[in-house]
């Protein structure tokens, strides 16, 4: 039996190359060794107003982008999570032995609710246990995510063992793939950030579906350092973040790198940088115009089908173990 991976993009706005480099490539190179669930969760997305039309596009939009990163759904299973509504009943169960404190330690909970506690949503708030609950349905043995997720695959973790000590053994406890280079790709406007899909500043994310000119505009306009070398120095965050694009897109080592920019500017960096980034996108912008709306809903209905069945085996263990049961 090969070991389970399970991870997700939410539909909000548009998929950016951390998304990409954080996670999406992991899961496109591990698809083969273990059995592979790629989730959309789009009950994440509703933790922040979203517009209902937008959102339903933008669900079909993921699907088409994990299609053209290279997940192929003959070999792993692609579903919505709101088709699955085990998602949401396991996330009850989970809340229900989570603890306030550890769920207020959340740093994502406190940048996305702008530290503003009553206007903040409680789906913001709980949001680690559905995904917690969306991990430990399929008995993930590993979840390949961004640095961002490791704090709440820590809870997911938790919650795992705090269930199988108290019940009984119903959840394989999973690990988190967080890869060494890409994990953190940060925002070009402002390196103590994150690059994110939700950022304000346009200009501080690559999105994956960005025009050529556009790529090469926000790369020009991001912002660099007082320094003049080109070298992957980490107390250089705007300048090593660059540079580990490059290296990513490119596949060059870092001393090649920095011998290669050995005594050129900023501006050299960033030209190049601009052309790497075009041609990495070139053939995944090509394909993401291959999948049609029909093709794309007949691929998640079948994944739904699929990751349901294994999902309601968990859920029915773990009700079995806590004595919840309807009438007979
Ligand atoms: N900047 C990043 N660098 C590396 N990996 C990243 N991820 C997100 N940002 C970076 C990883 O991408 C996967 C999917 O992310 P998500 O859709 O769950 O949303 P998120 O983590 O909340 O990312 P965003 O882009 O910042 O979205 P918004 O703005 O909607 O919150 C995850 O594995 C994540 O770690």
């Amino acid at each position: 039996m090969k070991r389970r991976i399970f991870s997700g993009a939410q539909p909000t706005g548009s998929l950016h190359i951390g998304n990409y480099l954080g996670a999406l490539r992991n899961w496109v190179d591990l698809q083969s060794e273990y059995e592979s669930f790629y989730c959309i969760v789009n009950l994440h997305a509703i933790t922040l107003p979203q517009d209902p039309a937008t959102l339903r596009q933008k669900t079909l939009d993921l699907a088409r982008i994990y299609l053209a990163a290279g997940i192929d759904p003959e070999v792993s299973t692609i579903f919505i999570q709101s088709d699955v509504s085990e998602h949401a009943e396991l996330a009850w169960v989970l809340s229900s032995i989570a603890r306030m404190g550890e769920l207020e330690r959340m740093t994502q909970f406190k940048d996305k609710g702008k530290g503003n506690r009553e206007r903040a949503g409680v789906g913001l708030f709980t949001y680690p246990i559905l995904m917690a609950a969306d991990i430990l349905l399929y008995q993930t043995h590993l979840v390949p995510v961004g640095k961002d997720q490791k704090q709440h695959l820590e809870l997911s973790r938790d919650l795992a063992e705090r269930f199988n000590r108290d019940y009984g053994t119903a959840f394989v406890v999973p690990d988190p793939f967080i890869p060494p280079v890409g994990a953190n790709i940060l925002s070009l406007q402002d390196p103590a950030k994150k690059m994110s899909k939700s950022d304000e500043n346009p200009n501080a994310s690559i999105f994956l579906l960005d025009e050529p000119d556009t790529i090469a505009k926000k790369i020009k306009r991001a912002v660099t350092d007082s320094g003049t070398t080109i070298v992957f120095d980490e107390s250089r965050p705007a300048i090593h973040n660059l540079l580990t694009i490059y290296h990513l897109m490119t596949g060059k080592s870092a001393n090649e790198i920095e011998v290669h920019f050995q005594g050129k500017g900023y501006g050299h960096l960033k030209t190049e940088l601009a052309e790497a980034v075009v041609e990495f996108m070139k053939p995944f912008q090509e394909r993401v115009k291959d999948f049609d709306d029909a093709h794309l809903n007949e691929i998640l209905k079948k994944g739904a089908a699929k990751a349901r069945i294994i999902a309601r085996a968990t859920l029915d263990d773990v009700y079995t173990k806590m004595g919840v049961v309807g009438a007979t």
